[in-house]
């Protein structure tokens, strides 16, 4: 039913424009027009608007703007990622769910999606903001065949993926922060958060939760003291349809984690320090109790940050605390 209901879709998307007649429908889909017709009105429930002239056919005026499993999966155009929707209007966390699957087996590219978090979370158990309705909330469960120290480079893939998926809607310019944030104008729109099952030399699954700041209002952010927050709708002045940004941001994750088992990390890498967030500047490193100012020089093959000391040495760092204008605040 819903594979039917999927390819209707396939097939209206194809000519926006234009009516596509019941007679061409029934024949591609092998299934009668009365059939047609009950699955357009399971269409309308979904918040698809349809419009239908006797003779003509149908077209689709109007693309849902609800999230649901079907919607999100309708119009999508990956092979495997997004093969398997779950959607929940509330829950704790997507990760949560996402690791309960990927522990019973679930299949690669699997994507859990929710409206709304309540115990949302970023790295080292932070809290992550999800308000009802106002971002995407969502894990990907994933089972590269790489070793398990390259896990890290799947945060920064998929980092220069939502970069590219909103530079492909909106004509604004974002950064990455080494290692998981996403900037635009100096203000954070969107983290990532990798989590990965694994046994000694094998990666068992890996959950990858991206959060993406989209309808929120300034005064939404109020409560998030140390640091001011920005989203899609405080950048660009318009509210914005979740449903196509995640189709958008999961084909260009597909295109990119497809060319990384082609041919590595080596064009990621280069894609990534393309975006970088103050690549070249001075920034100020806090590790292990020590503070010292370097210059970020580049990210090493395995996704950890290289920072040049005043003697000229590189460091490579797997994590620290930056404070990326360094003698200022961030
Ligand atoms: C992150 O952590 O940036 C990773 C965020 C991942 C969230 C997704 S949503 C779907 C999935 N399910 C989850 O439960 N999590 C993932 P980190 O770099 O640790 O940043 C956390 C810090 O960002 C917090 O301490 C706040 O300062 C700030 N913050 C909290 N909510 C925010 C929001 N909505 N937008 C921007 N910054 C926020």
């Amino acid at each position: 039913m819903e594979s039917t209901r999927r390819k209707l879709i396939d097939l209206l998307s194809r000519y926006p424009d234009e009516f596509v007649s019941g007679q061409v429908l029934s024949e591609q889909l092998n299934i009668t027009r009365s059939a047609i017709w009950k699955h357009m009105k399971e269409l309308e429930k979904d918040g698809y608007v349809i419009q239908s002239v006797p003779r003509k056919g149908y077209r689709i005026l109007k693309n849902p703007d609800k999230l649901s499993a079907n919607t999100i999966q309708w119009g999508l155009s990956t092979n495997w990622l997004g093969s398997r929707v779950i959607f929940e209007k509330t829950t704790d966390s997507t990760q949560v769910i996402a690791h309960h699957l990927g522990r019973e087996g679930a299949q690669h590219g699997t994507v859990v999606v929710a409206d709304e978090q309540v115990k949302g979370r970023g790295r080292l158990n932070r809290t992550w903001y999800s308000k009802k309705g106002d971002g995407i909330w969502m894990s990907l469960i994933l089972r590269p065949e790489v070793e398990p120290q390259q896990a890290p480079q799947l945060t920064l893939l998929s980092a220069v993926a939502i970069v590219e998926a909103l530079e492909e809607i909106t004509d604004l310019a974002f950064y990455i922060k080494w290692p998981n944030d996403i900037y635009v104008h100096d203000h954070k729109i969107a983290g990532i958060l990798t989590e990965m099952q694994a046994e000694q030399d094998q990666i068992n699954y890996i959950v990858q939760g991206i959060g993406l700041n989209v309808n929120q209002n300034r005064e939404d952010f109020n409560m998030i003291s140390d640091n001011e927050p920005t989203s899609l709708k405080i950048e660009t002045g318009m509210a914005w349809n979740r449903r196509p940004l995640i189709q958008v941001i999961l084909q260009q994750i597909e295109r990119l984690y497809e060319r990384y088992l082609k041919e590595g990390f080596l064009p990621i890498k280069t894609m990534w320090e393309e975006r970088a967030y103050r690549l070249g500047q001075p920034i100020m490193v806090s590790s292990k109790n020590q503070n010292w100012q370097g210059i970020f020089k580049g990210i090493d093959q395995d996704g950890a940050l290289i920072v040049t000391d005043q003697k000229g040495r590189d460091h490579v760092l797997y994590s620290a605390e930056i404070n990326w204008r360094s003698g200022g605040h961030e």
